[in-house]
């Protein structure tokens, strides 16, 4: 109990209000054209965006192939193992990683291969080429480069997008050559030297542990930010709910001093795609209405929601 911070009973009970500024919502209505005329991209920035959604289309294609037919583009597989997929979200994910550097972290949920696959390419546009060859080399004594190489004449960045995307796929399929050696499998991927933390099948999992890689950040002194990528339904979650209070606390800002001072460096980023696996959140299994609301009750801040 903070002597410093004395909590007054007259104030206390003084009549008044809570009050709750607006929460802007679907505000974004620009199209490729103002976006190039305005200067905010370049058309190589574009293809960029277009060319990593277009790999996490063809990726979930292949594993949605292979298991409903048992094959892709001629080759046999059999995969038993599960496989979330996530048609659709491609460009929230490319979005979501599109401004990170290799200091951010994310982590996930059980739908993720998307933002794994986004936050991978971003990571190798952004790593300069000694670094990518030294960290493909160094991984797991280089099992899984040797795949990758075989073969292969062209550049690193292009050899580094065949390691991040044969070592997914090995780790969904649970092959040793795999990013976790197969024993993660596709809801618990992980690949540190991208800042890609954990996946995780326990919906809204992430929404704490996020929190606390955060704290470390903060603590240690660390750069970069924390993303965690959860579902809607995942806000029923009480794990979540601590996260966001953990987050917001207020100490972080009145007693924390000196460069310590302020809040942790966690974006809460709500996969919305309206449904959970028992229902639709908006209007049946939630009251938020829309979810970026729940921001407004947990500080005054609204979480910046
Ligand atoms: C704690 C927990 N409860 C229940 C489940 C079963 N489950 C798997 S996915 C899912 C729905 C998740 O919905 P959402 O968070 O919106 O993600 P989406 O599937 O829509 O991407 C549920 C309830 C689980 N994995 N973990
Ligand atoms: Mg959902």
């Amino acid at each position: 109990m903070p002597k410093s911070q004395y909590i007054e009973p007259k104030k206390m009970r003084q009549a008044g209000e809570v009050k709750f500024t607006p929460i802007p919502v679907n505000q974004y209505k620009k199209t490729v054209k103002q976006e190039l005329a305005a200067k905010n991209f370049t058309k190589d920035d574009l293809k960029r965006i277009y060319h990593d959604m277009v790999v996490i289309r063809e990726f979930e294609t292949m594993l949605n192939l292979v298991k409903t037919t048992g094959a892709y583009n001629g080759v046999e597989y059999n995969n038993p193992g599960p496989a979330h997929l996530s048609a659709g979200q491609e460009a929230a994910a490319v979005g979501m990683a599109y401004m990170l550097t290799v200091d951010d972290f994310i982590f996930g949920s059980h739908r993720s291969h998307g933002e794994f696959i986004a936050k991978g390419l971003r990571s190798i546009e952004l790593l300069d080429e000694k670094r990518l060859e030294k960290t493909m080399e160094e991984f797991f004594g280089g099992v899984t480069l040797d795949v990758v190489k075989k073969g292969f004449k062209g550049p690193v960045k292009e050899l580094a997008k065949r390691f991040l995307i044969y070592g997914l796929m090995s780790e969904i399929f649970a092959r040793e050559t795999g990013f976790n050696k197969g024993l993660g499998g596709s809801m618990h991927a992980f690949f540190t030297p991208f800042g890609i933390y954990p996946n995780n099948a326990i919906v809204g999992g992430s929404g704490d542990i996020a929190v606390g890689a955060a704290l470390y950040k903060k603590v240690n002194r660390k750069p970069g930010v924390v993303v965690a990528n959860i579902g809607d339904a995942s806000m029923a979650c009480g794990p979540v709910w601590e996260g966001l209070m953990f987050a917001a606390m207020d100490q972080f800002n009145q007693l924390w001093e000196g460069d310590m001072k302020g809040g942790l460096p966690v974006i809460i980023n709500i996969m919305n795609n309206q449904y959970g696996m028992g229902g639709q959140t908006r209007g049946e299994t939630m009251g938020y209405d829309v979810a970026a609301r729940i921001g407004a009750g947990v500080n005054p801040e609204q979480m910046h929601a």
